[in-house]
C-alpha cells in the first residue's frame, strides 16, 4: 500500500520529525510532501491533507491519519515484524508512558527551545522551567537507558518509537548546547548519528524558508 507522509518543514517541525525518522530508519517506502509553516496560505493548504490544519498526517489509500503518535501506532500495528516499539512488555510499557508524556508535556521546552535543525550550537540561558524540564528528561532517559538499554546505545537498547518521540529533544538539547550528563550526551551522539537523522537533516539544510519566529531564538 503506498505510504504519503505529509510533513511541515524539516528544520523546524519537530512533530513531523518524529514519525518520519522512525519511518526512515526501518526502511519502511514511503513518499514525503513537505508544506511550509508560517506562510499566508499555510493554514488552508494544511487543511487540503490534514482534518486538523496540521502536520505530520499520514495518507494511506483512502486512510488518512493525523497525529504524530497516532502514525507511530499505525506503522507498529502495519509492520508487526518490526519492533517498532521493544519487544519486552515492560521495556514496552515505560516507553509508551514516555512518549506520551513527551506528546502532552514538556511546553515550556518546547516554546522556548523550537527545535532548528540548521541553527549551529550556541548556548541559550535557561528559564527555571526548562531547567525543571531537563532534569526530568534526563531522570527518563536515565531510568529507561539503566532498565532496558544494555542491548544498544538507544532509551530501550535498539532504537525504537521512543527514541522517534524524543529525536527532537536531541536536537534542542544540542542546539541549545543544554548542560546535561555524559550518558545523555552518549545518547544524543548515538540519535544524531543514525543515517535517518543525517537524511532529515540534509533536507532541512536544503529547505529554502527561513521563518523569522524560528530564527529569532
Ligand atoms: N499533536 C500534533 C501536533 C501537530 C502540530 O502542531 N504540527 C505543527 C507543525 S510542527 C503544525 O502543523 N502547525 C501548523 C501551523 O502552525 O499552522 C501531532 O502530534 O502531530
Amino acid at each position: 500500500m503506498p505510504l504519503t507522509l505529509i510533513i511541515a518543514n524539516k528544520a523546524y517541525s519537530s512533530w513531523s520529525f518524529r514519525p518520519w525518522i522512525l519511518m526512515r530508519h526501518f526502511g519502511i517506502a514511503f513518499e514525503d510532501i513537505t508544506l511550509p509553516l508560517g506562510q499566508a496560505d499555510t493554514t488552508e493548504i494544511f487543511l487540503r491533507y490534514s482534518p486538523t490544519g496540521k502536520c505530520p498526517v499520514l495518507h494511506a489509500d483512502d486512510l488518512v491519519i493525523w497525529d504524530s503518535l497516532a502514525i507511530i501506532e499505525y506503522i507498529a500495528e502495519k509492520f508487526p515484524d518490526l519492533a517498532v516499539w521493544p519487544r519486552d512488555e515492560k521495556a514496552r510499557a515505560e516507553a509508551r508512558s514516555f512518549a506520551a508524556e513527551m506528546h502532552s508535556g514538556f511546553l515550556r521546552t518546547r516554546g522556548q527551545l523550537p527545535m532548528n535543525m540548521r541553527r549551529k550550537p550556541a548556548a541559550k540561558e535557561l528559564t527555571p522551567e526548562v531547567v525543571a524540564e531537563v532534569a526530568r528528561l534526563e531522570e527518563a532517559f536515565a531510568r529507561m537507558r539503566g532498565r532496558f538499554g544494555q542491548d544498544g546505545p538507544f532509551l530501550a537498547g535498539a532504537f525504537s518509537a521512543v527514541d522517534a518521540m524524543f529525536a527532537p529533544i536531541v536536537n534542542r538539547f544540542h542546539i541549545y548546547e543544554v548542560p546535561v550528563s555524559a550518558p545523555t550526551r552518549d545518547y544524543m551522539e548515538a540519535m544524531m548519528a543514525l543515517p535517518a537523522w543525517r537524511d532529515w537533516e540534509q533536507g532541512a539544510a536544503q529547505e529554502s524558508w527561513f521563518i523569522e519566529k524560528y530564527e529569532a531564538v
